[in-house]
């Protein structure tokens, strides 16, 4: 299978400029090919993972792929997809995010370390020194405002204002793909379908300055839907990120292993690097035995294994274990904290409590005394995975995890996590 083919059974294309063309020059030669990230923060989510895993299978297929980090553009702010102005950032915000993100890439992909094959580019390296005039002479004269003001970034935002700034993105965008085609032979530009009107601008830079017979592509990926309607990527705690301060490894596997059985052999075919016959498999053990969910299990332990590495996937595995079966005991108080950063929490003064003034008067965990004595009695209350039954048990630091949390559970599954301070 050619790798448009795989790209296409993977279900990861939305749009190309010359389908024919792309897969005529993919057969002939070693193709260069790029997608770019703007440093607007700290860290990448899983929703921008997808184009990167794209450059790998490309790389897999024997193509040279570039990260280009956008220090430059990402100075301007892309307005693509959205509905409103951004904020400048500071120079020194943009330039500390994209030192994160380099090291992200570097670590995801080894991008721009030896022998990767993977090469990683700073746009601000050619954008900085650019003058203005250089920018109006050789660059501005090439783009006509009616085409620019005719793509679909733009046109939305007529009504709402756009500033001449942010109109102008597309142009460095542009002079990006027309120098890596300059100067590193890459002929080829991805990204989310959102990008569709940036990439197609630097072709027509491109055969604006290096002829019409100049051969570059240009292809998207759809952006991706879940069964129920709802946004890819996103829980309740907000974006799922791959900076493991951000959302812990234990999270991270979590948020695969939750994935609906609609949506898990999509996910499998779009992100992992599992062959068509795994997949095919897996996809099966969906349709006969969904409550098994194995097909989750292994989405969840590849991206784990692919982001964290398999230690922390380890760790994640150690920690879904322990909270499943309840035997939370064995846990660490790092673990603990990992773990439990959605549930509610609660401060309360290190020393020692009876069960019930814990449960009601300082946790908040039970809404009455009457109602606290009724589930110790129903041993509902869990302390450290302990079932305590004894109406005159004593809270203190031998039920708390370095002296940090005490972890109670009420009931099946409800858990509550209470700092000592
Ligand atoms: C300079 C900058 C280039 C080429 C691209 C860029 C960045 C581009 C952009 N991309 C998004 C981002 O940075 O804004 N103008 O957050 C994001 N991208 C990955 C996918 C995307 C896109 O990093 O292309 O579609 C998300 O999946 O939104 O020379």
């Amino acid at each position: 299978m050619g790798i448009i083919e795989e790209l296409k059974w993977r279900g990861a294309i939305n749009q190309q400029t010359d389908e024919e063309g792309l897969r005529q020059l993919l057969e002939e030669k070693s193709v260069g090919l790029y997608c770019g990230i703007d440093p607007t923060g700290d860290s990448m989510h899983i929703g921008h993972l997808i184009p990167f895993i794209i450059l790998k299978r490309f790389q897999m297929a024997g193509h040279r792929p570039y990260v280009v980090i956008g220090g430059g553009t990402g100075s301007i702010g892309d307005p693509s997809g959205r509905n409103s102005e951004r904020e400048l950032q500071t120079m020194e915000k943009v330039d500390a995010n994209a030192e994160k993100l380099s090291l992200q890439m570097k670590k995801l992909f080894k991008a721009g370390q030896a022998q990767s094959g993977i090469h990683l580019a700073n746009n601000k390296d050619w954008l900085m020194p650019m003058t203005l005039l250089e920018f109006l002479r050789d660059f501005g004269k090439e783009f006509s405002v009616n085409v620019m003001l005719s793509k679909d970034v733009v046109a939305s935002r007529l009504d709402t204002g756009i500033s001449f700034t942010e109109f102008s993105y597309q142009i460095i965008q542009s002079i990006d793909f027309l120098h890596l085609f300059k100067h590193e032979d890459v002929q080829l530009q991805i990204g989310g379908a959102d990008q569709w009107g940036n990439i197609t601008a630097g072709l027509d830079l491109i055969r604006r300055k290096e002829g019409v017979e100049a051969e570059a592509y240009g292809l998207t990926i759809p952006l991706l839907l879940k069964a129920d309607g709802t946004k890819f990527g996103k829980t309740a705690g907000g974006a799922v990120w791959l900076d493991p301060q951000k959302t812990t490894p234990y999270e991270f596997y979590q948020f695969w292993f939750n994935q609906d059985d609609r949506d898990v052999v999509k996910y499998l075919k779009y992100f992992t690097f599992l062959t068509e016959e795994e997949i095919d498999r897996l996809a099966e053990v969906v349709q006969n035995e969904p409550h098994k969910r194995l097909a989750q299990k292994v989405l969840a332990e590849e991206m784990t294994r692919f982001v964290h590495g398999q230690e922390a996937l380890d760790e994640a595995i150690t920690i879904s274990e322990a909270l499943f079966s309840g035997n939370v005991q064995q846990l660490k108080a790092d673990q603990i904290e990992a773990s439990f950063k959605d549930v509610p929490n609660t401060n309360v003064k290190k020393g020692s409590y009876p069960i019930i003034d814990f449960l009601v008067d300082e946790a908040k965990v039970v809404p009455s005394r009457r109602q606290a004595r009724e589930d110790i009695q129903n041993g509902a209350i869990y302390i450290k995975g302990e079932r305590i039954t004894d109406l005159d048990y004593e809270v203190n630091d031998k039920d708390s995890y370095d002296q940090r949390f005490v972890l109670i559970r009420r009931g099946k599954r409800r858990y509550f996590l209470v700092h000592l301070v």
